[in-house]
Formats: C-alpha cells, sequence, structure tokens
C-alpha cells in the first residue's frame, strides 16, 4: 500500500514509517519539523540527540534495506501539500502532523495560537487535498482520548446512541477537551466527521491514550532509529518522565491527589493498531472511532510501578505529589471502552515490570545527559 504519513518525525509518526516500511508497504513521511522547533524554544530537548529525518531514513535504509521517501515541509501549507499527495497517490494516510502538547498549548496567546491555527489547518488540508487529489485514500488520524474528558458515564467508542423524549438518535460522544490541544483534537473530529457525511471521505480517527516506551522491532536495530525520548513537562508523556525521575533520583511529580486515571498503551501497540487500522480501510462516507489504549492506571498505580520496577534494578525511587499545574479531576469515575482494536487483532503488550525495567536500563545507559531543570512542570492552567 501506498502510505503518507504526516508528521513523521515525530514520537509515534518516526516509529509508524519504519514498521510499515517493514512490513513492506511504500511509505513516504513528511515533517517540517515544528516539534523540533518548539523543544528548543522550550528548553524541552529530547534526552538523547536524534538524527534528522533525512539521516533517520539513511540510518533505516542501512540497518534494514527498506526505503523510506522524506519530504522536509509544511503540511499547513495547502499547495505544498496538495502536490505531494497528488504526486504520490496515497492509498492511506496518517495523520499525525499536529502539536502534541497539552502544556505547551496552555502557555499564553501565542502558543495556543499556534496549536490551534497548526492542528485545524492541517487537518482542513489533509481533507480537501485528499477530496481533489486522491479520494479513495482511507485517511487514519491520531485522535486522543482526552477528547472524552472524565465524564461521570461509561465512554463509547466514537459514538453514543441517545433517547430523548421518546424517540433515539446516535451522536457523537459528548467530548470536553481538558487543555486547548485536546479541544483542537475535538474540532478535528467535528471537521472530519462533516466532510465524511458531506463528501464520503473514508476516515478512521484513534482516540490513544498517552503513550510509553522506546523499543520497537526497528528502533532496537541501531540507537540512530531510537524515537524522540521527552522527559520535560511539555514533550514528556507522564510514565516516559517517571522513568527518567527515577533514574535521576528525582522524586516523582505526582500532580495533586494522583487519581487522575488515563488508558495506556506502549509505543509498540500503536505502530499495531495503526497498521490494524490502515490494512481494514472503511467505505466511503464511515467515520469510525476506535479507543487506542490497551490498561487503564491512576498516576499513583502508575508512580507505585515504576517504584517496584526500579527496585527491581537497585535503584530507590521516591515519590512527591506536587500541586496540580492543570485543571483536571484529581478521583473520578474512569471506564472507557477499547474492544474494537482487540477484535481487529491487536494482542497487547502490558505495562510489565520487564518492559519498565528495560526502559529504566536504557535511559540509565543516558543517564548522564538528564537536565534536571527540565523535570518540575513550568506552565499552570490557574492563571
Ligand atoms: N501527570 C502527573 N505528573 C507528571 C505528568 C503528568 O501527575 O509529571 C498527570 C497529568 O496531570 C495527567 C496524566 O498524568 O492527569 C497524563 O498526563 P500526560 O502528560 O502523560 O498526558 P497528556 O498531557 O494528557 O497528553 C499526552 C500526549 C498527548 C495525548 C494524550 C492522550 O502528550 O499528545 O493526546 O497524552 S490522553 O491523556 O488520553 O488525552
Amino acid at each position: 500500500m501506498r502510505v503518507l504519513i504526516l508528521g513523521g518525525d515525530g514520537y509515534l509518526g518516526w516509529p509508524t514509517a519504519m514498521n510499515l516500511s517493514a512490513l513492506g508497504h511504500n511509505v513516504m513521511v513528511v515533517d517540517n519539523y515544528l516539534r523540533r522547533q518548539i523543544a528548543q524554544q522550550t528548553s524541552s530537548e529530547p534526552l538523547f540527540p536524534n538524527p534528522n529525518l533525512i539521516e533517520r531514513c539513511d540510518a533505516f535504509r542501512e540497518a534494514t534495506g527498506c526505503d523510506i521517501k522524506a519530504r522536509i515541509a509544511d503540511c499547513s501549507d495547502y499547495r505544498l501539500l496538495e502536490e505531494i499527495i497528488r504526486d504520490f497517490q496515497p492509498e492511506g494516510l496518517v495523520h499525525y502532523a499536529e502539536q502534541p502538547s497539552a502544556p505547551y498549548s496552555m502557555q499564553g496567546f501565542e502558543e495556543a495560537r499556534l496549536t490551534l491555527n497548526n492542528n485545524l489547518q492541517v487537518t482542513f488540508n489533509v481533507i480537501w487535498a485528499v477530496l481533489e487529489h486522491a479520494p479513495n485514500c482511507h485517511i487514519v488520524k491520531l485522535g486522543t482520548m482526552g477528547e472524552y474528558g472524565t465524564p461521570n458515564i461509561d465512554i463509547e467508542e466514537g459514538w453514543l446512541d441517545v433517547s430523548h423524549n421518546g424517540r433515539n438518535q446516535k451522536f457523537l460522544y459528548p467530548r470536553q477537551g481538558g487543555s486547548l490541544y485536546h479541544t483542537t483534537k475535538v474540532l478535528d473530529t467535528d471537521l472530519l466527521w462533516f466532510y465524511v457525511r458531506t463528501y464520503g471521505l473514508k476516515v478512521t480517527d484513534l482516540m490513544q491514550g498517552p503513550v510509553y516506551g522506546l523499543y520497537t522491532d526497528e528502533s532496537s536495530k541501531d540507537r540512530r532509529l531510537l524515537p524522540n525520548f521527552h522527559y520535560d513537562d511539555i514533550f514528556g508523556t507522564v510514565v516516559n518522565r517517571f522513568i527518567v525521575q527515577a533514574v535521576a533520583g528525582v522524586p516523582m511529580t505526582v500532580y495533586g491527589g494522583g487519581g487522575q486515571t488515563r488508558g495506556y498503551l506502549n509505543l509498540k501497540d500503536t505502530l499495531r493498531c495503526v497498521q490494524l487500522a490502515l490494512e481494514n480501510p472503511v467505505p466511503s462516507g464511515e467515520l469510525r472511532i476506535l479507543n487506542q489504549f490497551t490498561e487503564q492506571f491512576s498516576v499513583n498505580e502508575l508512580a507505585e510501578r515504576v517504584v517496584d520496577a526500579a527496585k527491581g534494578i537497585g535503584i530507590n525511587a521516591t515519590v512527591n505529589s506536587i500541586p496540580n499545574p492543570r485543571k483536571e479531576l484529581e478521583s473520578h469515575y474512569y471506564n472507557a471502552k477499547h474492544q474494537n482494536l482487540i477484535e481487529m487483532g491487536l494482542k497487547p503488550t502490558l505495562m510489565s515490570t520487564e518492559v519498565l525495567t528495560e526502559m529504566m536500563e536504557t535511559v540509565r545507559s543516558f543517564e548522564q545527559l538528564i537536565v534536571p531543570e527540565k523535570i518540575l512542570p513550568r506552565v499552570n492552567w490557574n492563571k
């Protein structure tokens, strides 16, 4: 299959590109290095430096003999994106090209505007470029479980049957993002749904929880192929942050009460889910929404798991509850369905002690690069 990956330099985009290429698909990646630029501007560089996208493709070819084509281009530029889609004629398009950090989107006006403009503009451009130049292409869009928020009822996979005054209708599940970033994903879903029902696009929207991990079948072949691994408050997701904090001897930063519960998944499972979505496209005029996570934990449970795994390799990790910089419920009901991907064939890689230990050992080999100043939260929702 010809697969175009937008945002192919990111934490998920690059491993996805390698995985699909290794499986025999014809893969092209596009990226404008937005995340690298924001990381530099906010002192949020990853734990270890990553080669640029062109060098990554060269290293991947050396390690595997497989090819990935790369274009450095800004997907918010419609003329550029339509040229790429017209020339490449993708059968599947994976859209990761968004500003992915909730804290960054809450930093101030400029950061909020960049997040809103970039994320919505790229989604809008993808829709139009596909409609005009590759209308049979299946769009696989990365959404987030954070679109649903933490409602006091079970979370369904995308849709809710509503009965009102004796009549029934299926609607998009009610959504309430906890940051501007999460809200842009809600708006993306609405845009996609409008164009799906009006013009017959084919779309899968993946509601993904926080991802953790470093190793995939491909990234484990050569250290140059590892994904960008962040532990700062802007781009680092909670599990990756806790692992680095444990190794650095910094108490783990549980925000507030620590009862915040989310659905988590291993980076390897992200790749498998995207592959399953691409290889099982939806018919024209369907918006399929899949909840993409494998197990749910509270922040306190995560911290306990990291403490236990650390103990096994002689690290005495500690936990420190600090004032929550975010506006979110710290104790709440959480029961999100996630059956569809399992039924499609996903075999979860769960967060075992072994998985956490392997990550900690790798992080330990980069220990001298950890900058403790990057760890504490710098962005506060409660202005
Ligand atoms: N948290 C802590 N301590 C920390 C960092 C985070 O207690 O040091 C808490 C947060 O307050 C939150 C939970 O851990 O309750 C998850 O935080 P996170 O930073 O791992 O995740 P989030 O900001 O929601 O965003 C990440 C990705 C985003 C993706 C989202 C999936 O950056 O791109 O969409 O996970 S979800 O959380 O399901 O919306």
